[in-house]
């Protein structure tokens, strides 16, 4: 009897212990599986937002669809759907057509908007003439392959045009300055080479070169858009030259010369952003293609 006693005092603990195991077990896989069902589905979200994001390429590449229109915008972020927005890459300044052109003033003019001293911005300049061009002469303050090598970064400057507007953020001494310009990459291209397009170029970019008035701004776009007020469609008023768009902003002086040297009203290729969207996980793709359609897309990147 006693013995009896013994073993159920035993058994007891060892049952308890058991429940508290087998409980622990089934927290354990319980938080295992949802674990799992969670990356399943936000793999699978990933993937819907992802084709959400190329449906509105498709219809951004479709020539017949313009900018404004209803289409390019379906559903929302929570549940699923895509926004498309169209641009023109011709609005932004291409740093290899201008410093192969041996123009200077433009990103002297850019950089100094953004806040930088003449010294930063010369420094800046020098450094992204020696990343471009195929020597090995240092420019009087930019950087070759011994100062590359002395900041510990062998095997550079690239040497040659950049292939890709993030490079520049290799370059030494313009680094810092992108570093303090949120958003500095909406101001270039790679894809567009020549003078700016005047037909496409935003306030921003007009306000730092030209340095066109708030109103001057307003009425050229205003003037631009044509009458349904919304840019990059069929109806925008075509600019025949600069000289006109000059004369019709009464811009003299400085401000004439630098929409003449600048600027040109040539100069077309669409940019397409596309964001999809699915459960709270988005999905963005950018395309760039000549305006038209017909013609192959240039550059296609995801993120
Ligand atoms: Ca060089
Ligand atoms: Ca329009």
């Amino acid at each position: 009897m006693i013995r009896h006693f013994h073993i159920r005092a035993i058994a007891l603990p060892m049952v308890l212990w058991c429940i508290a195991f087998l409980a622990g077990l089934v927290v354990l896989t319980g938080g295992l599986v949802r674990g799992w069902i969670e990356s399943e589905s936000l793999a699978e979200r990933k993937f819907v937002a992802r084709q959400m994001a190329l449906s509105g390429i498709a219809l951004g590449l479709n020539p017949a669809v313009e900018n404004g229109s209803p289409l390019l915008r379906k559903g929302d972020k929570n549940t699923e759907g895509y926004e498309v927005k169209i641009t023109n890459e011709s609005a932004r300044l291409n740093p290899n057509f201008w410093i192969q052109s041996g123009n200077r003033a433009i990103f002297n003019r850019l950089f100094a908007n953004w806040g930088a001293s003449l010294a930063e911005a010369e420094s800046a300049i020098d450094s992204l003439q020696d990343w471009i061009d195929g020597d090995d002469l240092v420019s009087l303050k930019g950087a070759e392959r011994g100062d590359y090598e002395r900041a510990g970064r062998p095997g550079y400057p690239a040497n040659r045009p950049l292939k890709h507007i993030r490079e520049m953020e290799s370059v030494i001494n313009l680094a810092p300055l992108l570093a303090a310009k949120q958003g500095w990459q909406e101001d270039f291209t790679i894809w567009y080479s020549g003078k700016i397009s005047i037909q496409h170029v935003t306030e921003p970019i007009l306000t730092a070169l030209v340095e066109l008035t708030p109103i001057q701004c307003q009425s050229l776009i205003e003037m631009r858009v044509g009458r349904d007020g919304v840019e990059n469609t069929a109806d925008d008023q075509k600019l025949e030259s600069i000289e006109a768009v000059a004369d019709f902003l009464g811009a003299g002086g400085k401000q004439r010369a630098a929409l003449l040297e600048f600027f040109d009203t040539s100069g077309d290729l669409r940019r397409i952003e596309s964001t999809g969207w699915c459960g709270g996980v988005s999905h963005k793709i950018v395309v760039i293609a000549p305006t038209g359609g017909a013609g192959q897309m240039m550059s296609w990147e995801e993120g």
